[in-house]
């Protein structure tokens, strides 16, 4: 197996670098989008494009992965909706288990139809143990996952989760409000969770601003995802970034 990207990962926590993921929906990008995305992803220190969506329509996922990585060296991961959204072109794959859910077929079921396709690929899988934690409103993932949230205030069920994915072998957790969340997970939250844990931390969903990019940071997660707020105003791209790599250190 492959582990070149998530060497790059488990050494930007080891020195308490925290990282910016935009993540990016294949299905509401054109070319034209992906360089504006590109341009200022790399003129502002964006370290990572994360490619995917709960809901993608579209069929050029593929089309998505090439023009990146023909036209920048920001890493391209993918973070699939389904076991469809695989493309060989990508540098890495989440491998996503919903740990925070009950339904088998998220947590393996889904997993065991496409693992031969997904070796095939050659992708570096990142095993990732994939929480969502409720955000207000129900969100694309959590109508579709048809698994209940973690409640927003119930810190201690996250941690357990998280410790569970974690000695389970998973390699990163992530945790996710789902995309357009009205309530971002809370600093308490990934607090708690951040020090119960040794593996990177992903934290998305419904990140709006510089401020809350930062506290999340301070908070302990090492890599944030913002995508919504992105697709409304590609110029935040400019402020977050330079709010989580100004993020003091965590240990
Ligand atoms: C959703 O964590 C991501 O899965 C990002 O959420 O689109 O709300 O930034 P937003």
């Amino acid at each position: 197996m492959k582990h070149k990207l998530y060497n790059i990962l488990t050494g930007q926590k080891k020195q308490a670098k925290k990282s910016f993921a935009v993540l990016v929906d294949p299905d509401k990008v054109d070319n034209q989008r992906l360089d504006e995305l590109i341009g200022l992803a790399e003129s502002s220190g964006v370290d990572y494009f994360f490619l995917g969506g709960s809901l993608v329509v579209s069929n050029h996922l593929d089309e998505c992965v090439l023009h990146l990585k023909a036209n920048t060296r920001i890493p391209v991961i993918l973070f699939p909706g389904s076991p469809s959204q695989l493309s060989r072109h990508a540098d890495a794959l989440l491998y996503l288990s919903l740990i925070s859910g009950r339904n088998p077929e998220l947590l393996i079921g889904q997993h065991v139809i496409s693992a031969p396709a997904v070796r095939q690929s050659g992708i570096e899988i990142m095993p990732t143990g994939y929480m969502v934690v409720d955000g207000g409103a129900p969100t694309t993932v959590s109508y579709i996952s048809n698994a209940a949230p973690i409640p927003a205030d119930k810190n201690e069920i996250a941690v357990c989760t998280a410790m569970a994915g974690e000695m389970l072998g998973m390699k990163l957790i992530y945790m996710d409000a789902g995309s357009g969340a009205r309530r971002p997970i809370s600093e308490e939250m990934i607090a708690s969770v951040a020090n119960n844990i040794d593996v990177p931390l992903i934290v998305g969903g419904g990140i709006t601003t510089p401020e809350k990019a930062y506290r999340n940071c301070v908070a302990g997660a090492d890599i944030l995802v913002v995508g919504n707020a992105i697709e409304k105003d590609i110029n935040l791209i400019r402020e977050i970034s330079a709010a989580i790599h100004q993020a003091p250190m965590t240990v």
